[in-house]
C-alpha cells in the first residue's frame, strides 16, 4: 500500500550508536511535535507492534547459542516488516506523524558495518520490506563511543549486542557517518557529546528549521 498520497504524516527517526541519548531527545521531540497539535506515534525499532517486540527479546536476550549474522539480519527484518504493516502505514496513511528510535540505518551500521554484511544485500532486502518507504528525517546522535558505553553502562545489565566489544561499535559508528555521506539532505547531525542542554538546543534548532513546528 502506497503511503504517498496528500496528507501522509512525516517520518522521523533518531539513530545513534549506544548510550547518546536517544530516548532522552525522542521524548524530547516528541513534546515538541504534540505541543504543534500534531497526532503522533511514537515506536522503537527492533519493536513496535507485540510480534516484533518478542522478535526484539530474540535478537537481543545473551544466549548460549551464537545467532548467525544472517540470522540477525533477517530477524530485524521481519520485525521491521511487521512494525511497518501494523504501524507506520497506517499512521502515516491517516495523517498522523511517527517518531522511531532507530530504524533503517541501524541495519546498515550494526549489521552492515558492525557483523560486516555487504550493503549491497541490506539494500535488497529493504526494498523488498519497504518498497520506497524512507524516513523524511534522521537525527544522528553522535559522540565518541566511549562517551556513549560510560552513559550506557551506568543503566546496569548489558544486552547481547551491548556486549560486543569497542571495536564493534567504533565500525558501528563508522556506518552511521557512511549513512550521513551517502544521503546528507534526510541526515541532521547532532553533536551528542556536549552537554544535555547544548544537544537538546541543536535538537529543537533541527526540530525548527526542518520540521517547522
Ligand atoms: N539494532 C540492530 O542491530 N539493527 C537494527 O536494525 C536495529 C537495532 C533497528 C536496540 O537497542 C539494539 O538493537 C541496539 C542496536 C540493535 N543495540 N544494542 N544493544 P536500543 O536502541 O533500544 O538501545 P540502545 O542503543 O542500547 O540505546 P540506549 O543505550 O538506550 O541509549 P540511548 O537511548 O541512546 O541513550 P539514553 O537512554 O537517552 O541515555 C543514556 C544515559 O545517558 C541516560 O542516563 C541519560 O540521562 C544520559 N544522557 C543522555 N544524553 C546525555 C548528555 N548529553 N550528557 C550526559 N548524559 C546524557
Amino acid at each position: 500500500m502506497s503511503v504517498e498520497n496528500a496528507k501522509r504524516g512525516r517520518f522521523i527517526t533518531i539513530e545513534g550508536t549506544e548510550g547518546v541519548g536517544k530516548s532522552t531527545n525522542v521524548a524530547y521531540v516528541k513534546a515538541r511535535i504534540e505541543a504543534a497539535g500534531i497526532e503522533l506515534v511514537l515506536t522503537r525499532e527492533p519493536g513496535g507492534t507485540a510480534l516484533a517486540e518478542q522478535i526484539r527479546s530474540m535478537i537481543l536476550e545473551p544466549r548460549e547459542e551464537a545467532i548467525a549474522v544472517d540470522t540477525e539480519l533477517l530477524l530485524v527484518f521481519a520485525a521491521r516488516a511487521q512494525h511497518i504493516k501494523q504501524v507506520i502505514k497506517p499512521a502515516l496513511e491517516r495523517g498522523a506523524w511517527v517518531l522511531s528510535d532507530r530504524f533503517t540505518d541501524a541495519t546498515y551500521a550494526y549489521q552492515g558495518f558492525g557483523r560486516g554484511i555487504d550493503t549491497a544485500r541490506i539494500e535488497q532486502l529493504e526494498s523488498f520490506v519497504q518498497g520506497d518507504l524512507r524516513p523524511d528525517l534522521t537525527l544522528l546522535l553522535d559522540a565518541p563511543v566511549d562517551i556513549g558505553l560510560a552513559r550506557a553502562s551506568a543503566r546496569g545489565a548489558l544486552d547481547r549486542i551491548e556486549q560486543e566489544k569497542h571495536c564493534f561499535f567504533e565500525k558501528v559508528r563508522e556506518g552511521y557517518h557512511h549513512q550521513l555521506a551517502k544521503e546528507p539532505q534526510r541526515f541532521a547531525l547532532i553533536n551528542a557529546e556536549k552537554s544535555l542542554q547544548a544537544v537538546e538546543q541543536q535538537v529543537s534548532d533541527v526540530v525548527q528549521s526542518r520540521l517547522g513546528i
